[in-house]
């Protein structure tokens, strides 16, 4: 039985410009994004009182809280801070999965020591060393131990024991497994669907024919099924860029034009990538249904092109479904291979 905890930190962002700045402290506190898209990067937990929320566009905010303190965005200072905390993780496990720089996974399966016993002390050691406060779950795998750690936010930690997965499963509203959004909430609202045990009540190829692949996925998730190991060193294995259009296109001709700029977005991106090498060219599709498609082909340079292609087979699959979300992307060869190749 695995041992998994994950880590989240307490409205990161603000915590860290609060304890630079201590008039700011008692006050509700915003960190504003880059200025071009005016949106808020997270609010402290005195803002989230009047309902600022991330991703919250700043003069909405500032209509629901005219006192929020505004401070801008530090990324570099945010990135020193995440690396401390990340080696207080490493004094305790190597398998740590960081997820952003606020959050990771840790494996803590090799330990004698109760888990929930050694997140405690990870939380104190970053209380300590950071003057930061970090919430914890405690679970036997990725996806349940991801759920716990909202439990008891803020500067909290909630355990799932194996024995209690099933009675805690049933409870969750849907909305909280992975991949589960605002649309696709609403739909399985329409089924009757509102908690994991509402889902529950699908069996396997009812779930295969109603979503696809995905459906043998969700049917796992949402009874806290999840094998998902921790991946410390994780190596990127794809960059891609996806859209849900705020009304499902129709026809092939409209996703064109999206698809082109995306494509456009894709290329910056992958600049910060330019060590790797390409293995090949994806177009993924979601459809109003809710199932989705993958088409892909091998190719080692962006060409619009083959997107082209990929978008065609793409949407012949889904025989005229109308499309909700487009993605394009790449996927890398294995760096580990490249070696091998050479060795040979
Ligand atoms: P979160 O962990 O989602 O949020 P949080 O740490 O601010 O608050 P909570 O206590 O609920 O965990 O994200 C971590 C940081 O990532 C956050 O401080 C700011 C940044 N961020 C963005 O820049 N944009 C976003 O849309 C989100 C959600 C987070
Ligand atoms: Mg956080």
């Amino acid at each position: 039985m695995r041992k998994i905890v994950h880590i989240d930190m307490d409205c990161f962002y603000a915590a860290i410009e609060e304890r630079e700045d201590p008039t700011l402290r008692g006050k509700p506190v915003g960190v504003a994004g880059s200025s071009r898209r005016g949106v808020l990067t997270t609010a402290n937990y005195e803002a989230r009182k009047f309902g600022c929320r991330s991703a919250m566009p700043v003069f909405k905010a500032l209509e629901l809280c005219p006192q929020l303190v505004l401070v801008p965005v530090r990324f570099e200072l945010y990135q020193a801070e995440s690396a401390r905390i990340r080696a207080i993780f490493g004094r305790f496990t190597e398998k740590i999965e960081p997820l952003s720089l606020d959050e990771a996974y840790l494996d803590l399966s090799h330990l004698q020591t109760p888990a929930a016993t050694v997140a405690r002390e990870i939380r104190n050691q970053i209380r300590e060393e950071t003057g930061l406060t970090a919430s914890a779950g405690i679970g036997p795998n990725k996806l349940i131990a991801k759920i716990a750690s909202d439990w008891n936010k803020p500067d909290g930690q909630h355990e799932i024991r194996p024995d209690e997965v099933e009675a805690f499963m049933k409870e969750l509203p849907v909305g909280k497994l992975w991949g589960v959004g605002g649309k696709m909430r609403a739909k399985l609202e329409t089924l009757g669907v509102r908690t994991c045990g509402d889902l529950q009540r699908f069996d396997k190829i009812g779930m295969s024919r109603r979503f696809g692949k995905w459906g043998l996925e969700l049917w796992e998730l949402c009874r806290g099924i999840d094998a998902r190991e921790v991946e410390s060193h994780r190596i990127r294995k794809s960059v891609s860029s996806e859209n849900t259009f705020r009304e499902n296109l129709t026809c092939l001709d409209d996703l064109r034009p999206p698809m082109h700029s995306m494509l456009d977005g894709l290329a910056e991106d992958l600049v910060r990538h330019d060590d790797r090498e390409i293995r090949s060219l994806v177009v993924k599709m979601k459809f109003a249904d809710f199932t989705r498609t993958t088409a892909e082909k091998a190719h080692a340079v962006l060409d619009a092109g083959i997107f082209e292609e990929l978008l065609a087979e793409a949407w012949q699959r889904g025989q005229g479904k109308p499309v909700r979300l487009l993605g394009v992307g790449v996927r890398f060869r294995d760096p580990e291979e490249k070696v091998q190749l050479e060795l040979l």
